[in-house]
Order: C-alpha cells, then structure tokens, then sequence
C-alpha cells in the first residue's frame, strides 16, 4: 500500500474528466486501496481517482465513525435525485476550505463494484451529499465552482500561497488501467 499525493485546487489537472473504467483487475484493487490509504491519512470522508491525477470514474468513501466501513464506487451514476438541501462541504482538494452547497438529500444510484459486478443502492443526508461531490469530480468539478467567483478566486489565492511557503506537502503518482 502507499499513499498518493493529492491534487490542490487550483491545479488544471482537477478539471480532467474520468473516463469509465472497463478493466477489473488486480491493478484497480491496488489503485483503490491505495486510495483508500489516502484518505484515511488526510481524515476524508471521500476521495475520488481524478484527485490523485488518475482520469478514470473510481470513487472510494467511508462516512462511519470507525473507519471500517470502506465504500468502492466504480462507473457511479445517479438515476434519481429528490428534496433539496444545504449542506457545509469541504475537500481534500481543497484544504483548509468549508462552504455552503445546494445538493439533493436522497438519490438512487447505480455502479460497479471492483469485481465489476452492477450493483444499486439509496443514499440520504451526509452519504448522499458525499456521493454527488466525488461524482462532481469525476466530471471535473469542484465545491468552489458553486459559490460566487470572488470567493472562489480568494481560495485559490491562500491555496497557492500555502503551496508556495512548503505547507501543504505532495507525492507522486501511480500507472493505471482504464
Ligand atoms: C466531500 O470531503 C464531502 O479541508 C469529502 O483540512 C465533504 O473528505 C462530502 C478534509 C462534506 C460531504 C460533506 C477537508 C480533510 C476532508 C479539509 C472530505 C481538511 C481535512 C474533506
Ligand atoms: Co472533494
């Protein structure tokens, strides 16, 4: 196992698209689990692949308390979504960074486990939120681009600053399969 680095916003490399992930094999199980690995050492509740500079439609999440209870999204599509709500979001690509967010409170979706296997489940509040901010960015997109550009351009701007003073640390990547 090993630990990714994960990408800050404003890099470019956040707005890459995910392309659908075809091959299940022993290659995806090592990515996820080093994804996994990755988010538990940064204290995330969700990560998805396009974050540690890996352009394909892999999304891992854990929102228990214990930490053990891992979630492997594959291919994640939402086929239903229902009742409004606000809800604080954060993001590891994002760090340090909390703000308001209209998202849907319950949604259907369908995906791929990591043995490529389809699979559909329910989701509401804390779960459901998390699951359409990782799909988010699997199409390129991020919590900031929500609120207003002036607060979006600040961020960047202390995000940047940080990087450039050595407090926000990076690693290197990993090959993939799609
Ligand atoms: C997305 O976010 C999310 O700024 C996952 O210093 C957020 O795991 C879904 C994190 C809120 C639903 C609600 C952020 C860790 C983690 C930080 C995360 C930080 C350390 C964010
Ligand atoms: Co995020």
């Amino acid at each position: 196992m090993a630990l990714l680095d994960i990408l800050h916003f404003p890099d470019n490399r956040l707005r890459q698209k995910g392309e659908d992930i075809s091959i299940f094999d022993d290659n995806l199980k090592k990515i996820s689990g080093n994804m996994l690995e990755t988010m538990y050492a940064s204290k995330g509740i969700g990560l998805a692949a396009v974050q540690v500079n890996l352009p394909i439609r892999l999304i891992v999440i854990d929102i228990s308390e214990s930490r053990d209870k891992p979630l492997f999204l594959v291919n994640p599509v939402i086929v239903d979504k229902k009742d409004k709500i606000t809800f604080e979001e954060g993001c590891l690509s994002v760090p340090g960074f909390y703000e308001q967010v209209e998202r849907y409170n319950n949604i259907s979706f369908t995906y791929k486990n990591l043995d490529g296997e389809s699979q559909n489940g329910t989701a509401q509040g804390l779960l459901a939120v998390c699951i359409q901010h990782e799909i988010d960015h699997l199409d390129g997109k991020l919590f900031v681009d929500y609120i207003s550009n002036i607060k979006r351009d600040r961020i960047a701007k202390k995000i940047k600053k940080a990087q450039s003073t050595g407090s926000v640390p990076t690693r290197k990547d990993v090959p993939y399969n799609i």
